[in-house]
Formats: structure tokens, C-alpha cells, sequence
């Protein structure tokens, strides 16, 4: 029975997964060159980065110091960058945020970047460089006006996985864990009911003589040898 509670919970947790990891997970290869990453912007008509992380959990681990190389496929006709901070460990929040090229890139000139023409096509762009030499997670943004205010930025990972970016707040595996035991403890309960129900069922048969015989059938008498076959 704790097998049935196991199965509810074996789709759900499949589901999530493959919602937010298959889809958006970077083909991340490493060649004796050094690393190879497929990265695309303007997945539908969104100022996004396809992954706005990488690389995840299990994927090729860019080295400090490596050659990095980025094919940049434009999904959309905007165009965009892909400028790395030159702040390790740093994520400079993007919500409402105007000012990356007149103030934060002034104070901090960017590690790379790189133009992505506005015209649809794969590889329309090639992001080379070597990779930092210091250990940690480095924010990428989009300088084009209002891109990063809107979002466009993520998190490369030097040496280290990144995780993927939170679920959104209010239904995340939690929420189909809880759902997912409480449905088998349902089940749980009605099972087990039944089962006992069965049992205090059997002890509560009608004696014989309720049932309208007056009483057990007599014995066979002693002396001769009980019936063989039966
Ligand atoms: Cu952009």
C-alpha cells in the first residue's frame, strides 16, 4: 500500500521535471578546442536568454581560465548582446532597472560582449573567449535599451553548476509532494477499511443455530477410521 502512495507521487515529480529541465537544458560540449555552448535568443518574441542558465546540474563544467565558445541563434528579429559581468558572484537585480550601460557597465566595464544582429538565423553570432579564472557564477545581461529592465540576463556558472532559476512562487514540487501523500493516505485509509471491515465481518457470522439448525452434525462414531479421501 505504500507502493500506491509511491506511484501517485512517481508522475508528478516526473511531469515538473521534465517542464522546466528537458526543454530549457543548454547542449553544453566540451571538444579538445575547450567548451562548446548553443545558446538562442528571443524564444517567442520574448526578451529572454534559451538557457538563462548554464551550465546545470550533470552538464559539462566550464573550467576557469577554458575556451569558451557561444553559438547564438536569434529565434526573433531584435537585436541584442550577450555581455558577461566582469563581477563574480554579483547579480545585479533587473527589475526596473535602466541604468546598466550609463551607470553599472561605466563603473564596471563587462568581461565580454558580443552584438547579436537582429536578423532570424542560427549562429548569427559567435560569442569566444576564455573563461574566467576565478571560481564562481557571472551574469550575463542584454545591453540594448529596456532589455535588461525587462529581464534579459542570466547566469554563467565558472567551475560550478548553476541551478536553474526557481520555480514560480505558489505551485513547485512541494505542492504535488503534499498533494501526491495525501491522495495515498486517502487510498491508504479506504484500503486498509475495507480490509478490516472484512475481518470483524467474519467474526460476526451467524452461529449455526440462528441459521436454523438445531445443532452440529453427530460425530462419526468412535472405532471406525475416519474417511480417507475428501
Ligand atoms: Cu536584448
Amino acid at each position: 500500500m505504500a507502493v500506491s502512495a509511491l506511484l501517485l507521487l512517481l508522475p508528478a515529480s516526473a511531469a515538473l521535471q521534465g517542464g522546466h529541465s528537458i526543454a530549457s537544458e543548454p547542449l553544453v560540449v566540451r571538444t579538445a578546442a575547450g567548451v562548446t555552448i548553443q545558446l538562442s535568443v528571443g524564444s517567442g518574441g520574448a526578451l529572454v536568454y534559451t538557457p538563462d542558465a548554464f551550465p546545470t546540474s550533470g552538464q559539462t563544467i566550464i573550467s576557469p581560465g577554458e575556451s569558451v565558445t557561444i553559438d547564438i541563434t536569434n529565434l526573433g528579429s531584435t537585436p541584442h548582446t550577450f555581455t558577461v559581468s566582469s563581477l563574480v558572484n554579483y547579480t545585479l537585480p533587473f527589475s526596473g532597472n535602466m541604468n546598466l550601460t550609463s551607470t553599472f557597465l561605466v563603473t564596471h566595464p563587462p568581461f565580454y560582449t558580443i552584438n547579436i544582429p537582429g536578423t532570424p538565423g542560427t549562429d548569427v553570432a559567435t560569442a569566444s573567449f576564455n573563461a574566467p579564472s576565478v571560481v564562481g557564477s557571472y551574469q550575463f545581461f542584454c545591453t540594448e535599451p529596456g532589455h535588461f529592465a525587462a529581464g534579459m540576463e542570466g547566469v554563467m556558472g565558472v567551475g560550478i553548476t548553476v541551478g536553474p532559476p526557481p520555480p514560480p512562487p505558489g505551485i513547485g514540487l512541494p505542492v504535488f509532494i503534499i498533494a501526491g501523500v495525501i491522495v495515498g493516505l486517502v487510498i491508504l485509509a479506504i484500503v486498509l477499511g475495507f480490509v478490516v471491515g472484512k475481518r470483524e465481518g467474519s467474526k460476526n457470522e451467524m452461529p449455526p443455530e440462528r441459521l436454523g439448525y438445531s445443532e452440529m452434525p453427530p460425530e462419526a462414531p468412535s472405532g471406525k477410521s475416519p474417511p480417507s479421501s475428501r
